[in-house]
């Protein structure tokens, strides 16, 4: 008995509660110990010892001449820090020209942007040809088909009847021109897919038969009276003459082609095409035209740089250079569209 308890006092009470394990450094028990090598740092130092200063922490960045965010993808420079004048990625197609690289854009500047050797061709690429009628309905008119759809309901003026031209800057800017009416001559600002007009003001002209957004966003208009360009302010329809035409117009419509920076005239009473430079003050190109015009409505396709034309009943395509016009389709159930533009399509 006496060696028995001996035995049980060593494997009951003898036991310390660590027996096993010994304390890491902070106490904790089980943690192994760990000594981290070393980090290699951009500090122009050996950190780690092997020889080496900045292994593993270049960075490849390419030279931007142009200063466009857009790198020379065959000019690149290895550095730890981006150094001044150059790029992250190598996506410049042309590192001396800060309006172009790669995928950029396509804006109407009569620049290739993108480098795909096309200029402006994605220009209002997907946007819908449309008439603001005077059935107080705005259409979409189907090139292929002439069948024209309902866009827009419009709202907010009281007379329709005499609206004779349109044209769009962008999503949020469209001018209605209304020929008579309570207040003739009379500027209307249109939400586009909402069919709301909002008056801006009457234009002091004796009649303008055509309307259209110019250089810097400038919006002009023609007088057939003294048969004059003018320039309409469009946040009170208030009016100055830019030039004279040099022709005797009646029924015309206006279009622009933003990357000549010219303002083309359809003239009906004269048969004929030309254009007006509104910066340089001069106008030329006078060729004539065949389509069977009853009115007049125009704009111009810059994937194809040719003007679409309405006559009233139909579309045509007139190649403003020779005058060669073409016939495009019949505007199923319309006899009067009198002004034409391309619109952004409506969410
Ligand atoms: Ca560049
Ligand atoms: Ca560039
Ligand atoms: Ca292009
Ligand atoms: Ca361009």
């Amino acid at each position: 008995m006496r060696y028995s308890l001996i035995l049980l006092i060593a494997l009951g009470c003898g036991r310390s509660p660590d027996l096993g394990a010994k304390p890491g450094p902070s106490g904790d028990i089980g943690t192994p110990t760990t000594t981290s090598p070393p980090i290699e740092s951009c500090d122009g130092l050996d950190n780690d010892g092997d020889g080496s200063i900045v292994e593993g922490l270049l960075n490849t960045y390419y030279i931007d001449a142009d200063g466009d965010g857009a790198g020379d993808p065959t000019l690149s420079v290895e550095a730890c820090e981006q150094p001044e004048g150059t790029a992250r990625a190598g996506d410049d197609c042309d590192d001396t020209d800060e309006l172009k690289w790669d995928n950029s854009p396509e804006g109407c500047d009569g620049v290739d942007n993108d480098c795909d050797g096309l200029v402006d061709e994605d220009h209002r690429v997907g946007w819908d040809l449309v008439t603001v009628h005077h059935d107080g309905t705005v259409y979409n008119l189907n090139m292929n088909t002439g069948v024209p759809s309902r866009r827009a309901l419009l709202f907010g003026v009281e007379n329709f009847d005499d609206i004779n031209s349109t044209d769009t800057l962008d999503a949020n800017v469209v001018m209605v021109h209304n020929l008579q009416g309570i207040l003739p001559n009379q500027i209307q600002r249109l939400d586009a897919c909402t069919g709301e007009l909002t008056s801006v003001g009457n234009v002091a002209v004796t009649n303008m038969p055509g309307i259209a957004f110019g250089p810097k966003q400038r919006l002009y208009g023609l007088d057939n009276g003294p048969d004059t360009l003018i320039e309409i302010d469009t946040t009170n329809a208030s009016s100055t003459t830019v030039m004279d035409l040099g022709a005797d117009l009646l029924r015309t419509g206006m279009a622009y082609d933003c990357s000549e920076e010219k303002l083309w005239v359809a003239d009906m009473e004269n048969s004929q095409v030309f254009w007006l430079d509104p910066i340089a003050q001069t106008s030329g190109g006078h060729v004539p035209i065949t389509v069977p015009f009853s009115s007049v409505g125009l704009e111009f396709d810059n994937t194809t740089r040719t003007l679409i034309a309405s006559t009233g009943s139909e579309l045509w395509r007139i190649d403003p250079l020779t005058g060669g016009s073409t016939f495009i389709v019949t505007l199923q159930g319309m006899e009067r569209v009198t002004d034409l533009a391309f619109f952004p399509p409506c969410p």
